[in-house]
C-alpha cells in the first residue's frame, strides 16, 4: 500500500533503476585533439528542502536566476555557504534515514544548479558533443537548453549524455537538479560523511566525426620470453602507435615486442597513441600479466606482497573534491612511505588518481561504488544485493567502474564493493566482470565462502587467525581453500596506533598464502572548522552519528603523517637491515627489483652522535637474497653507549623522491647501555620544615620533593593513568576489550595516595605510600627511596601490587610538574612517539624538540607523544637519567585535562609542564576496530622497581 503523493515527475528519485538517458559507459581519457570545455567554477544554486519543492522551469532558457546563491562546481554544497546550505552528516554504517527501500525521506535537500555557457570561438561546427559528469551525489536530473536529457545515480561514477544536437554557440543553459537522498543512497552506505553535490568535474567534450568511442588496451607480459603483447580493441577502427617499440598496428590486432614490464616497483609505461579517423588519444601502456596461479596472486609470474592502504578521497575543506595536486600528494606520500598498494575504498576514485598510480607505481584494487552496510541492523533483510530488482543498478555500477578504468595497468583487482552482505546481485556483478575482463582478478570481502572471488579477503582478523589462515588450517569451502589471502582492511589507524603492525608483517612474510594487506585507512576525514579546528561526527548537530570514528587515518586531515605512517614505513621497508657485532645482514625484500637503485651508508654513533660515517658497498641482491657485510673497525670510545646505524638511500632521483631519501634503516648495538650510578654518600637532614638531601629539599611532613637546586618540582609520584586512546575506548563492534571501561570501572583514573611513613635514614630518605582507588581492595604500594652523592639525586620507586589485579595497567611511572620547560633534548628512541607495539620506527639517537612539538595532534585528544627507550632527557633545567631506560611525555596540561578534551582546541596551556617518566606502558593495539595489544605488550600489575637520577643543568 502506498500513500505517497509525490508527483510522478519525481519518481526517478526513488526508482531502483540506475537512470535513463545516459550513454553507455566507456573508457575515460583526455583526447589529444578533440576539444573539451571544462564547466567548473561558479554555478547558480538554489536549495530546496524537498525533492519536489520546485518545478523544472528553472531549466528553461531565459530563466532569471540572478537572485540565486552561488556554489563552486566541483564541490559539495554542505561544505559551502557557511552552513546556509545545510551541514555534513557522518554515520559509519547506519542509514541517516528510515530503512524502507527504495524510499527516502520527504525532507530531501535538493540543489538546483544552473550554468550558462558559450562555446569557445574555435569549437568545431561539425561532429557531436557529450557532457560528462564525473561525480554527483546522489542523484541528478539534467536539462540542456530546456530539454530534459536524463537522470542518473551512482555518485562516484561517470555519466555522459549526448548533447551535440542541443548546443548553440552562445547562451547554453545547463541545469542540474541534485537530490541528496535517492534509491541510490541505499547502495552508498560507506563509512564517511554524507556530502551531496556535483563534487567532480563537469565537462563538455566535442566528439568529432570518426572519433573513438570506447577502447580496451590489452597489454600482457610473458616473463619467460620477456615479450609484451599488445592489442587495443576499439569500437571505431584505427591504428595503434607505440614509437619506442616501433609498433604501428591496426586496432584489434595483436603485436608482440620485447618490453620492460610494468610493476608497482618499476612502473614502466610506454607512450602510445590510438589514432582514429577523427581523433588522437594518448595511451600510456604498461605491460603486465595478472594471474591466480598455484593459489597465489602473481604478476609477471611472481607472487606479490601487498603493503597497502585504504584510501578514501578526502580534503578537510573540500570533502571528496580533490585537485590533482592533492591526489599527487597522496601518491607521493605513499611511495615515500614504502606503500606499494592502494584499495580505493569504497568507490572508484577520480580517474586522475589512477593515472598517478600507473605513473608512480602502486598496485590498485579498484572498488565499486557499492555498500549496503546499514542492512546489517535488520539481519540483512531486504538487502538490495540479494533482490533482483536492484540487479540492473548493481550491474550498471560494475560496468561504469570497469569501462571507465579498464585501461589502467595499475589495477590488478576489481572489487565488487564493501560490506554489502551476500547475494545474487554480487554474483551477477562478478560474472559480468569476469566475462568482460578475464585479465584481472575479482575481490570482495563480504562473502567468506568466496563464491565470486579470486582471493580470500578479510578485515581485522587478529594475528592468530591470520596465522591459521597462513598455515592453511582455517578450513572453509573447497573454493576458498585454494585461494590466496589478503586483509583488505586491518590495523585500524584511529588515534594513537595502530599497534601490532610488525607482528602482522612478520606473518605476511612468513606464509606464502598471506599476500599482505591494506591498513584502514589513509586519511582522517576531519572537516576544517572555525572553532573546533577539525570537526568530526556530531559536531554539526547530527541526530545520529558515529563521532570521531571518521578520523582513523595514517595522515592527519592536513596530510601531515601521523606516527602510524612512520611506523608502517619502517615495518614494510623493502630492505631488511639487521645484525650484530660488526656484521650487518642486508636482505632484499622487493618482489621484482634488485638493490641497484639504493646506496648504503653506515654511521657509528656514540651516545647518539655520529663520530664516524661511511658508505657500505652492497651487491645488487636479487629479491629474496641476503648478504652479510662486515662493518669497519669501530673507533675507540670510552664508557659511552654506541650503535651502528645503517641506512639504505635512493642512489639517484626517482619520480617520487630525490636521491638520498631514506628507504630503510637498521641499528646494531656496538656496546651495552650505560646505566647511571650515584653513590649514596650524602645524608638526609631534617630541618625545621624541610628535609634536605644533596641538591634537593623535601616537605618535612610528607616527604614530598619540593625542589632540586633552584628548580621547583611539583612532587613526583606514582601515576598509572593515561588519557584513554581511541583504541583503549574500543567500540561496540570491535572484537577487542574496552580497556577504558575496565580501567574506569576499577577507578584507575582516580587513584588516591595514602602516606604511610617518611623515614629519614642513614643514607636515604624513604617515603612509603599506598596508591588505590575508592571502593576497591586492589592497590599498589609505592616506596620512594631518595639518595644522593651531594650533587645528583637518585629516586628508586618500588611498586607492589596488593589484592587481585585482573586488568593490565595503562601505564606505570611517575608524574611530576615543572614550572617552566620549553626545549627538550634526549638520548633514546625518536624522533617520534613509540609505544610497546608501535615501536619499530623509533631510532636510538640524540634528539631535540620543544614541549609543544612533542605533542601528536590526534583529532580527539588522547595519550600521545611518548618517546621510548630514553637513556636521559634534559628539560626545564633538569637532566633526568633512567635506570633502566624509560619513556617520557611532557605537556602543558594534565592527563586529566587531556582525557576530558574532545577537540584539540579544548587544550589550554597552564602554568606547569607535566612530565611523565614511565617504566612501562600498556600496548596500544587496534581495538577501535580490531584486536587489542598482543599479550607480550600487556603491562601487568606486577612488582616493579625503577630509578631516575636527577641533576640540575648549568644555567
Ligand atoms: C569496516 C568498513 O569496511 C570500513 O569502511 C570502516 O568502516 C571500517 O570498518 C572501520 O573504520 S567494517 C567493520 C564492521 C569491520
Amino acid at each position: 500500500m502506498s500513500f505517497r503523493t509525490t508527483s510522478s515527475a519525481f519518481d526517478y528519485v526513488e526508482d531502483v533503476s540506475p537512470g535513463s538517458g545516459a550513454l553507455p559507459p566507456r573508457a575515460w581519457y583526455a583526447s589529444s585533439d578533440a576539444k573539451a570545455l571544462p564547466l567548473d567554477g561558479a554555478w547558480r544554486f538554489r536549495l530546496s528542502a524537498t525533492a519536489d519543492a520546485e518545478d523544472d522551469s528553472f531549466a528553461e532558457e531565459g530563466y532569471d536566476a540572478a537572485g540565486w546563491a552561488e556554489v563552486t562546481v566541483p564541490g559539495h554544497w554542505v561544505l559551502q555557504g557557511d552552513g546556509a546550505f545545510g551541514l555534513p552528516i557522518y554515520t559509519n554504517h547506519l542509514y541517516p534515514f528510515p530503512v524502507d527501500p527504495p524510499h527516502v525521506p520527504t525532507e530531501n535537500p535538493t540543489g538546483d544548479h544552473l550554468r550558462v555557457f558559450d562555446l569557445p570561438a574555435d569549437w568545431p561546427a561539425d561532429g557531436g558533443a557529450v557532457v560528462r559528469f564525473d561525480g554527483v551525489e546522489s542523484c541528478a536530473r539534467v536539462w540542456l537548453n530546456g530539454t530534459d536529457i536524463g537522470e542518473f545515480k551512482g555518485s562516484r561514477l561517470a555519466h555522459e549524455f549526448a548533447v551535440g544536437h542541443l548546443l548553440k554557440p552562445k547562451g547554453n543553459v545547463l541545469a542540474v537538479r541534485v537530490h541528496q537522498w535517492s534509491a541510490g543512497s541505499y547502495l552508498e552506505d560507506q563509512d564517511q560523511w554524507w556530502l551531496p553535490g556535483i563534487f567532480r568535474e563537469v565537462t563538455l567534450l566535442h566528439r568529432p566525426a570518426g572519433s573513438a568511442l570506447d577502447f580496451f588496451v590489452h597489454a600482457s607480459y610473458d616473463h619467460l620470453t620477456g615479450e609484451g603483447t599488445l592489442r587495443v580493441d576499439s569500437d571505431v577502427d584505427g591504428r595503434v602507435l607505440v614509437p619506442a617499440l616501433d609498433i604501428d598496428v591496426a586496432t584489434g590486432e595483436s603485436v608482440t615486442a620485447l618490453v620492460a614490464p610494468w610493476s608497482a616497483e618499476s612502473p614502466r609505461l610506454y607512450d602510445g597513441e590510438l589514432v582514429t579517423e577523427g581523433e588522437r588519444i594518448p595511451l600510456r601502456i604498461g605491460f603486465r600479466t595478472v594471474a591466480l596461479e598455484d593459489g597465489l596472486i602473481k604478476v609477471n609470474g611472481k607472487p606479490i606482497l601487498l603493503k597497502g592502504v585504504n584510501r578514501h578521497e578526502w580534503h578537510p575543506e573540500k570533502g571528496r573534491t580533490l585537485d590533482l595536486a592533492t591526489m599527487r600528494e597522496d601518491v607521493l606520500l605513499m611511495k615515500r612511505h614504502n606503500i606499494n598498494a592502494v584499495r580505493t575504498s569504497h568507490y572508484p576514485p577520480h580517474p586522475a588518481f589512477l593515472d598517478l598510480c600507473d605513473e608512480y607505481g602502486l598496485w590498485v584494487i579498484d572498488e565499486c561504488d557499492l555498500e549496503t552496510h546499514g542492512f546489517t541492523e535488520q539481519n540483512w533483510r531486504d538487502n538490495p544485493v540479494d533482490d533482483d530488482r536492484w540487479t540492473p543498478a548493481l550491474l550498471d555500477r560494475a560496468a561504469r567502474m570497469v569501462e571507465r578504468d579498464k585501461n589502467h595497468p595499475s589495477i590488478v583487482f576489481w572489487s565488487l564493493g564493501n560490506e554489502a552482505g551476500t547475494g545474487r546481485g554480487l554474483t551477477a556483478m562478478a560474472e559480468w566482470i569476469h566475462g568482460r575482463d578475464p585479465e584481472r582478478l575479482v575481490h570482495y570481502e563480504g562473502d567468506w565462502n568466496c563464491r565470486d572471488t579470486d582471493v580470500y579477503s578479510r578485515m581485522y582478523a587478529d594475528h592468530s587467525e591470520v596465522e591459521q589462515i597462513g598455515k592453511e588450517l582455517d578450513g572453509g569451502t573447497l573454493g576458498r581453500r585454494g585461494l590466496p589471502f589478503i586483509q583488505c582492511e586491518y590495523a585500524h589507524a584511529m588515534g594513537n596506533g595502530p599497534g601490532g603492525l610488525a607482528d602482522y608483517q612478520d606473518l605476511f612474510e612468513k606464509y606464502d598464502r598471506l599476500q599482505g594487506g591494506f591498513i584502514w585507512e589513509w586519511i582522517d576525514h576531519g572537516v576544517r572548522h572555525p572553532e573546533l579546528g577539525y570537526a568530526y561526527g556530531g559536531d554539526f548537530g547530527e541526530e545520529l552519528h558515529d563521532g570521531n570514528f571518521v578520523c582513523d587515518g595514517l595522515i592527519f586531515p592536513d596530510r601531515t603523517p601521523s606516527p602510524g605512517l612512520i611506523e608502517y614505513k619502517k615495518v614494510v621497508e623493502p630492505v631488511r637491515i639487521e645484525g650484530a657485532e660488526g656484521t650487518v645482514r642486508v636482505t632484499n625484500k622487493y618482489d621484482f627489483a634488485d638493490l641497484s637503485g639504493l646506496a648504503f651508508e653506515w654511521s657509528y654513533d656514540v651516545e647518539g652522535e655520529t663520530v664516524e660515517a661511511g658508505t657500505l658497498s652492497v651487491p645488487a641482491l636479487a629479491p629474496g637474497e641476503s648478504a652479510d657485510l662486515k662493518l669497519p673497525e669501530p673507533p675507540a670510545h670510552e664508557g659511552a653507549e654506541a650503535q651502528w646505524t645503517v641506512r639504505a638511500l635512493l642512489a639517484s632521483d626517482t619520480a617520487w623522491a630525490p636521491k638520498g631519501h631514506v628507504v630503510a634503516w637498521g641499528q646494531l648495538p656496538a656496546s651495552s647501555v650505560v646505566r647511571p650510578s650515584v653513590a649514596p654518600t650524602d645524608r638526609p637532614v631534617r630541618g625545621e620544615k624541610l628535609i634536605t638531601l644533596g641538591p634537593a629539599s623535601f616537605d618535612g611532613r610528607t616527604g614530598a620533593l619540593k625542589a632540586i637546586g633552584g628548580v621547583t618540582v611539583e612532587n613526583p609520584r606514582l601515576d598509572v593513568w593515561r588519557a584513554t586512546t581511541d583504541n583503549d575506548e574500543g567500540t561496540e563492534w570491535a572484537t577487542g576489550i574496552r580497556y577504558s571501561t575496565l580501567w574506569r570501572t576499577l577507578g584507575l583514573h582516580r587513584m588516591r595516595h595514602r602516606l604511610d611513613s617518611v623515614e629519614v635514614g642513614e643514607d636515604a630518605l624513604t617515603v612509603r605510600t599506598r596508591v588505590a582507588p575508592a571502593a576497591r581492595e586492589v592497590g599498589l604500594t609505592a616506596v620512594y627511596r631518595w639518595t644522593s652523592d651531594g650533587s645528583k639525586l637518585r629516586l628508586t620507586v618500588s611498586v607492589g601490587p596488593e589484592g587481585e589485579w585482573t586488568q593490565p595497567l595503562p601505564r606505570l611511572g611517575i608524574r611530576l610538574g615543572l614550572p617552566e620547560a620549553d626545549q627538550v633534548k634526549w638520548f633514546g628512541g625518536g624522533p617520534g612517539e613509540a609505544y610497546p607495539d608501535t615501536h619499530r620506527a623509533s631510532m636510538v639517537g640524540r634528539w631535540d624538540s620543544t614541549v609543544d612539538a612533542l605533542q601528536t595532534p590526534y583529532l580527539r585528544p588522547q595519550e600521545n607523544g611518548a618517546r621510548a627507550d630514553v637513556r636521559w632527557v634534559e628539560l626545564g633545567g633538569l637532566r633526568i637519567e633512567g635506570d633502566p631506560e624509560f619513556s617520557f611525555t611532557a605537556r602543558r596540561w594534565t592527563t586529566e585535562q587531556l582525557d576530558a578534551a574532545t577537540h584539540l582546541t579544548d587544550l589550554r596551556a597552564g602554568d606547569t609542564v607535566w612530565v611523565n617518566l614511565d617504566h612501562g606502558h600498556h600496548g596500544v593495539g587496534s581495538q577501535s576496530c580490531g584486536p587489542g595489544p598482543l599479550p607480550q605488550y600487556h603491562l601487568r600489575a606486577e612488582p616493579a622497581e625503577f630509578s631516575f637520577v636527577f641533576s640540575v643543568l648549568p644555567r
